[in-house]
């Protein structure tokens, strides 16, 4: 269907109603709109499963927590570069998108002057919307590395343990590479084990647009016969939806490591482990054995002591080594339980099982680290595949320094000290300005109340955004940005399966007075010198850009037989490419060119096998990371909760991805008493007074938050469950209560460990009991009074 457009107040629109194809981390969507208004939005593929954040286009694009115009935080009017009253407290006044633009670079020249581009932080990490070329914070770095450089960030808040320790176990990062095909899986696993993975949630987003075929391989799964096992404290959405197709395992929170070596214990004591295997495809596991068996240290890790510190009985720790040693047995893991201390040694621990079993290279055998995220194992296909926006200028500076991403308070409260991270002596730079484009680093980041002290050191904190997020409450100058249902872009679906290009096309024009990032940071590289605009933009506009970006595609995909349209044929025509399917995609099993020939296809390990032991990792000399995978205790768990403290989880929210669309309708599905719904078991609910629909409040040393009690036996005694992403609504009156439920008020903000410097949310203890003080209504989506 072709698209008409009108002109509306300056930009060309669709026209009247029309169905125009855009798209988001959660897949394709259509977009029904007048040419003004979004009237609603769905699913544009036919993938069989609704995605609820699919709907929530019209709620994305005419929130009432949209930001309106540009504003400046009153204490910086009144004194600027000495910031002056608090962030978070102050009043906002409105300015022209001139008078915000010339203020941030005079502030950003003088800082960089005194300073030094380390004292700009630009790492501005976070889910921006998708795209390939209005990439918020890549842009933000494209306009720093003209201006001289800046401080960047180290890997992720997601796989920060696992990411890290992968490459010296396996010569890769495992986490985001694409898994043993499932038609594999389907074919030839007997056993499928669900690890801290909760597929039926986590798929419903892709870091490109989701290609949404992830949970229709569940679904052949769950119908497929096989034995199924779901190992979480939780029963999450997916065991539900196993439903008795599945076993629920339930650990204490991080204790996994404890249960695998019960499991490789039992394996080794009857010799049920695969010693052919770990002789030629492994290093180092005699060194393990010494310490499985306890020669090493006194303590033998069998099945017994595993059951003392896990909570799962010694008799099913025996049972799971028997069964998985007598079948093809695939385990996928999650990342929950490596976002831990000492979260580093859950995957090591699980390859080591996997290479004791010795199925790592056969089809449906092994370990998989992606099948629940961004559709691991769906097929790659024959693509062409687009381009994408750069972060760095021609003969632009790279980033000067980085720290690592969930360090970030402890580099603002101690700029100039050394740190350890992955083996080298690092030292925090002397942050004096950020600068966040595409990030809610007030909701992803642990420990609110200590984030906020901190925040009060820099000279100037730049927020670009969509709505008054409370990263946005707490800056000095607030940009307000265009969704991207209001302008033009293109991606692909699937991170790993390429299997469809989408169009994204701009559905309405922009909101008040929104603009996109592009066109901010190209008016500030015009304020950075004559060529400065020429230099961002390279003389395109935004149109020309997605046309450079096809164009590569297309000569891509001629290599390999691919016809694409002209662009602007493709453009016009307002319709989804799906890409052929690839024989040799649909065969991919992991590491079997190493199985096959591990001289050949040695892996990019100091020894090129599987490194059980790691000399490299025991060099470092870490109490926190060893030389092989170890059951470390934790500091906030089961073993060290007081009567009364229970175990918190922050999983990934089921109809929001992390804070984006927490102000939608959506809300109505999930919250309880307009709150964000807490999971706890009944035996915890009833010694408490507590009764399902109840304000409760949670509370540590770190903070205190009200939820709603959501009382349910689909969770573990003694563990309560907080989704992540809640939005902060910090009440100044009261003790500074969250009113609304944000997670991170209560989370520890200590690293996994010195290797991966990690994030470690999901070890820390709470208390909670039924709330009877004043009533406190939710403010956390209201713009501030002044805006
Ligand atoms: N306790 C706890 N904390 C966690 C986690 C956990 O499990 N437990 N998980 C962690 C993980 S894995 C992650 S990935 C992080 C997620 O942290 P983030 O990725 O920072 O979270 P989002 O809520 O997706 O934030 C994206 C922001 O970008 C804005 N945005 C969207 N499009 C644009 C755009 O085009 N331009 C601009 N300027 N802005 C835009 C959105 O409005 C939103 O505020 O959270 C981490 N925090
Ligand atoms: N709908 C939706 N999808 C998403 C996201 C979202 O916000 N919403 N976020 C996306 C992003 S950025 C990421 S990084 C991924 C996150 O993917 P994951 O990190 O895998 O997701 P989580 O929900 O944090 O954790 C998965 C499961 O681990 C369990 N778990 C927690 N602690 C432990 C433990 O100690 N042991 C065991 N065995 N299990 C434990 C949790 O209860 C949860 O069910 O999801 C992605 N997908
Ligand atoms: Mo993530």
């Amino acid at each position: 269907m072709s698209v008409k457009y009108a002109k509306k107040r300056g930009v060309f629109v669709a026209v009247s109603p029309y169905r125009i194809i855009s798209a988001a981390h959660w897949g394709p969507v259509a977009v029904e709109t007048d040419g003004e208004r979004v009237l609603s939005s769905g699913g544009a593929l036919a993938s069989g499963f609704t995605n609820s954040l699919q709907s929530a286009v019209a709620d994305q694009v005419h929130s009432k927590t949209r930001i309106r115009w540009p504003m400046v935080r009153k204490g910086l009017l009144t004194s600027e570069g000495l910031p002056d009253g608090r962030r978070g407290q102050d009043e906002f006044i409105r300015v022209s998108w001139d008078e915000a633009l010339d203020m941030i670079h005079a502030q950003h020249q003088r800082i960089r002057a005194c300073y030094g581009p380390a004292s700009i932080f630009a790492g501005s990490y976070g889910w921006r919307s998708c795209g390939v070329l209005h990439k918020a914070s890549t842009l933000l770095q494209r306009y720093m590395s003209l201006a001289g450089g800046y401080t960047g960030h180290l890997g992720d808040y997601s796989t920060g343990a696992a990411q890290a320790i992968m490459p010296y176990v396996v010569g890769g990062n495992e986490v985001y590479q694409q898994q043993t095909s499932w038609p594999l899986v389907l074919e030839h696993s007997d056993i499928v084990v669900l690890w801290s993975a909760n597929p039926l949630n986590t798929l419903k987003i892709a870091w490109n647009a989701s290609d949404e075929q992830g949970i229709a391989w569940f679904e052949r799964l769950k119908h497929s016969g096989k034995k199924i096992i779901c190992i979480d404290p939780v029963r999450s959405e997916t065991a539900v939806f196993f439903g008795e197709n599945a076993q629920w395992l339930a650990p204490h929170v991080g204790t996994d490591v404890a249960l695998m070596l019960g499991i490789a214990s039992t394996l080794r004591d009857n010799g049920w482990h695969d010693a052919a295997f770990l002789a030629r495809y492994t290093e180092g596991y005699a060194v393990f054995e010494r310490y499985l068996t306890g020669e090493s240290d006194g303590v033998a890790k069998n099945a017994d002591w595993a059951a003392s510190i896990c909570g799962i009985p010694a008799v099913q720790i025996r049972e799971l080594a028997k069964v998985f040693a007598q079948h093809r047995t695939m385990l996928m893991a999650g990342w929950g339980m490596q976002r831990q201390q000492y979260g580093e040694q859950r995957h090591w621990m699980l390859v080591t099982l996997a290479a004791m079993l010795g199925q790592i290279g056969l089809p449906g055998g092994g370990f998989g680290f992606s099948y629940h995220f961004a559709n691991g194992g769906n097929p790659t296909r024959r693509a062409a595949v687009l381009a994408s926006m750069q972060a760095c200028v021609s003969g632009g500076a790279q980033a000067v320094e980085k720290i690592p991403v969930a360090r970030i308070v402890e580099a603002l409260e101690n700029p100039g000290a050394e740190y350890p991270h992955n083996g080298e002596v690092r030292r925090f730079p002397d942050i004096r300005m950020i600068w966040w484009a595409g990030g809610g680093n007030f909701t992803h980041h642990q420990d609110t109340n200590r984030l906020i002290a901190a925040w009060q050191k820099p000279e100037l904190v730049v927020i670009s955004e969509c709505y008054w997020t409370a990263a946005a409450k707490h800056a000095d100058i607030v940009l307000p940005i265009t969704t991207s249902f209001e302008r033009n872009d293109l991606t692909m679906t699937g991170d790993y399966s390429n299997q469809h290009m989408v169009p994204m096309k701009q559905v309405v024009a922009p909101r008040h007075e929104a603009r996109n990032d592009f066109d901010v940071f190209a008016d500030l590289s015009e304020r950075l010198g004559s060529d400065g605009r020429m230099r961002f933009t390279e003389g395109k506009s935004e149109m020309q850009w997605l046309e450079t970006f096809y164009e590569v595609a297309r000569q891509r995909g001629a290599q390999q037989h691919i016809a694409l349209p002209d662009f602007a044929t493709f453009w016009r025509s307002n319709q989804i490419v799906e890409m052929p399917e690839s024989e040799t995609g649909a065969k991919f099993v992991r590491f079997a060119d190493f199985r096959r020939d591990p001289q050949a296809f040695a892996l990019k390990t100091p020894s090129g096998k599987i490194e059980i032991f790691s000399t490299r990792i025991a060099g470092y000399g870490y109490a926190d990371c060893p030389g092989h995978p170890a059951w470390l205790a934790p500091d906030e768990w089961y073993g060290t909760a007081q009567p009364g403290q229970l175990q918190l989880v922050s999983s990934h929210p089921a109809h929001r991805l992390h804070s984006q669309l927490n102000y939608a309708r959506l809300r109505e599905r999930y919250t309880v008493a307009g709150r964000e719904p807490v999971m706890l078991h009944p035996d915890d609910a009833r010694t408490r007074g507590i009764v399902d629909g109840d304000v409760v409040r949670l509370w540590n040393a770190r903070g205190q938050v009200l939820a709603g009690a959501r009382v349910t036996a689909d969770i573990k005694p003694g563990v309560v469950c907080l989704h992540e992403g809640g939005w902060p609504d910090l009440a100044s009156e009261a003790g500074g209560i969250c009113r609304h439920g944000a997670v991170n008020v209560l989370t520890c903000d200590i690293p996994s460990s010195r290797l991966g410097n990690g994030c470690a949310a999901n070890s820390s203890l709470v208390r909670l009991e039924k709330y009877t003080g004043p009533t406190l209504a939710v403010t956390a989506f209201d713009p501030p009074a002044s805006a």
